[in-house]
């Protein structure tokens, strides 16, 4: 069933797509590669090889890895053409002239660690690399090159690649701590990561308003931790280290490392507010924290307790996570508390030092320390440069270039991500609904960044690993991040894959065209413009707050998360909205209560529905308590955005 539907699916875009589809045959035969990222080398040879019931994988059975190489091909090319591809790791059973085979080539040097060679002919494809991993992305770009001929053949036009990527770290930031994502979210992740050539998922796993890991030795962090109140709600969630070791091992199969992220000292309130022991004397028990920014509440560097608490903590997340790195944090952390903490004070007396920013310092070695005695090396953001790191640890740079050029100076390696071309949380054209922090991150700024610049010396270039986008998710809760990610994503992963020298904007955008029919064939739904569904005039507003309507019937197109954005751009004065509300036929059926006052830092105009029962003949009304802020001049406009529910991926 699941494999008719994909091919009337299939057959629906070849249909509304043939012009499109000539085109693409058509750039193909010029030599164009629509493929994103981009192979660092690339030739167009004449004609196809045709994928067909009886065409046969062969899998080196030099190791498990390579073995299920030739099953996760075979899988992925029944999802899309519907046949069940023989598998076989034995030589003998190769046709002559209908099979794909992988080959590992131990000798070959230019490939790397990575890298593969592809050759496709009308007879055969190879695909051969030194690693497992460089099979793997061969595998990915046969991926992309298929598709199906006016006859209804499923092929592969002839080629010749050779590819290895630019940067050996190629990441994705996911913060599950500010909205909890679901452990199949994470995994649909996965596969787009490595469908992007990408092999790094850092998991941001604690922060101010969630606990998200379960620690055995601290069950309150997740009885406790894990959970905060929103508009009366208890949100939140975790993950069980079965649900994480299943992650990492879908992960590992992908050739996808994960790292995970404990915050510290800040961004702690979570942890706090679970263990109170373990936070500064003298400072006010706190609650789990329903508000984004920056928040004063640090683990406590004076008491013994601390650092035995976060020993433990890490002890068990070492047992969960086999990576080589573990990252702990380190921005944002502000000093207040210290500053006052008896506790603290004790300590930076003891140490001879005079000021907080070398407590941290402090912290962070102590932390180093246990870290490198489990034998993993520390990853930190670009603040723990402040207080002095051994040249050992990471650091991730964030605020700019600068924690990059500093950190590599000392000798420390680098991953790049500076928030103005790597942070997917800010919006890509709509200054519209974004936070007072955030700036206007488009395609083509991503598409120009570069994790390694020029003003770098030689040596300093060579400690940059690579980079790291993020999706932050103060305010992209799970449906929306899709739309925050694509096709920003694709951007990003020919940033840290191609060379300088192969990438071009123009060729890039072009690629793109077919590659969004790609992204829609495996269900993602990438940024969509905000849809106007309504205004109000001066004087329209009184200063009490009142209910108004709008009927906003178009709009609604279908089952899903809505996103409602005022946009109060006119006048003296501003607005006041206490709830909006969804109906559908005159019932209620969706309300968001939360106050919005424009003009006020940290208020946030969006407001969000799910339609879970879509009626396509139903009249859809929007109901808001508003008023004037102040007065009534103001003038402005609403607007909606549908964010799809996330499916499974289709495979292509
Ligand atoms: C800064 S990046 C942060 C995060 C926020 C992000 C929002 C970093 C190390 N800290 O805590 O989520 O900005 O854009």
């Amino acid at each position: 069933m699941r494999t008719i539907i994909l091919c009337i699916v299939v057959l629906l875009f070849m249909g509304v797509d043939s012009k499109q589809g000539s085109n693409r045959l058509h750039a193909d035969q010029t030599g164009a590669c629509e493929m994103v990222p981009k192979p660092q080398s690339f030739l167009h040879r004449e004609g196809h090889f045709i994928i067909g019931s009886t065409t046969v994988i062969y899998s080196p059975s030099d190791s498990d890895d390579t073995v299920e190489l030739g099953a996760y091909l075979a899988e992925h090319l029944r999802t899309s053409t519907g046949y069940t591809l023989k598998v076989t790791s034995n030589p003998i059973e190769i046709p002559l002239n209908d099979a794909i085979i992988l080959s590992l080539k131990t000798q070959s040097e230019t490939l790397g660690n990575e890298g593969y060679r592809m050759k496709i002919r009308s007879k055969t494809v190879g695909i051969a690399a030194s690693t497992s991993a460089g099979l793997f992305y061969g595998i990915q770009s046969l991926r992309q090159a298929l598709k199906r001929d006016d006859d209804g053949n499923w092929t592969v036009p002839c080629m010749d690649i050779e590819d290895k990527p630019s940067y050996e770290w190629r990441g994705l930031l996911m913060d599950s701590a500010r909205h909890f994502m679901t452990t199949d979210f994470i995994k649909r992740y996965i596969d787009l990561l490595a469908y992007h050539k990408m092999n790094t998922l850092h998991l941001h796993l604690t922060d101010d308003q969630g606990w998200r890991i379960d620690i055995k030795r601290y069950p309150l962090l997740t009885e406790v931790g894990a959970w905060r109140n929103e508009g009366g709600k208890r949100y939140g969630g975790f993950y069980t280290k079965e649900e994480l070791k299943d992650i990492i091992e879908y992960a590992a199969s992908r050739y996808i490392t994960v790292i995970p992220e404990i915050e510290m000292p800040g961004h702690a309130t979570a942890a706090v507010a679970a263990y109170p022991e373990i936070f500064c004397a003298g400072a006010d028990t706190v609650a789990v924290e329903t508000t984004w920014g920056i928040h004063k509440n640090l683990f406590c560097a004076g008491k013994e307790k601390t650092f035995e608490f976060l020993e433990n903590v890490l002890d068990e997340v070492c047992d969960v996570f086999p990576s080589q790195y573990i990252h702990i944090g380190g921005d944002e952390a502000k000093k207040d508390h210290w500053e006052k903490c008896p506790d603290c004070q004790k300590r930076m007396q003891e140490l001879g030092i005079e000021d907080e920013g070398m407590l941290q310092g402090y912290f962070n070695k102590r932390i180093e320390k246990f870290l490198a005695s489990r034998g993993r090396r520390t990853i930190g953001w670009d603040e723990i440069l402040e207080g002095g790191m051994t040249s050992e640890a990471i650091v991730q740079s964030w605020r700019g270039m600068e924690g990059a050029d500093e950190g590599s100076k000392l000798g420390m390696s680098v991953i790049s991500s500076p928030h103005d071309y790597t942070y997917f949380d800010y919006p890509m054209h709509s200054i519209r609904s974004k936070a007072f922090w955030m700036i206007t991150l488009p395609l083509e700024r991503v598409y120009s960044f570069n994790p390694a610049p020029d003003e770098l010396t030689p040596e300093q270039r060579a400690l940059i690993l690579g980079s790291e986008c993020t999706i932050w998710s103060e305010y992209a809760p799970q449906p929306e991040v899709d739309q925050q990610v694509f096709p920003r994503l694709c951007a990003f992963a020919e940033v840290v894959w191609t060379r300088d020298e192969v990438r071009n904007w123009d060729d890039f955008t072009n690629r793109m065209t077919t590659h969004f029919t790609r992204l829609e064939y495996l269900g993602v739904d990438y940024y969509k413009p905000d849809v106007q569904c309504g205004d109000w005039a001066p004087g329209s507003l009184s200063e009490t707050p009142g209910v108004i309507e709008w009927d906003i019937t178009g709009v609604i197109t279908g089952e899903g998360h809505y996103r409602l954005t005022f946009d109060a751009d006119e006048g003296e004065h501003g607005i006041h909205v206490d709830w909006v509300a969804l109906s559908q036929n005159g019932i209620e059926i969706s309300r968001d209560t939360h106050l919005f006052e424009s003009g006020k830092e940290n208020m946030f105009q969006t407001y969000r529905f799910d339609v879970d029962n879509y009626q396509e003949n139903a009249v859809y009304t929007l109901r808001a308590s508003m008023g004037g802020h102040g007065g009534t001049d103001t003038k402005g406009s609403l607007w909606i955005k549908r964010f799809k529910v996330a499916e499974p991926l289709d495979s292509l």
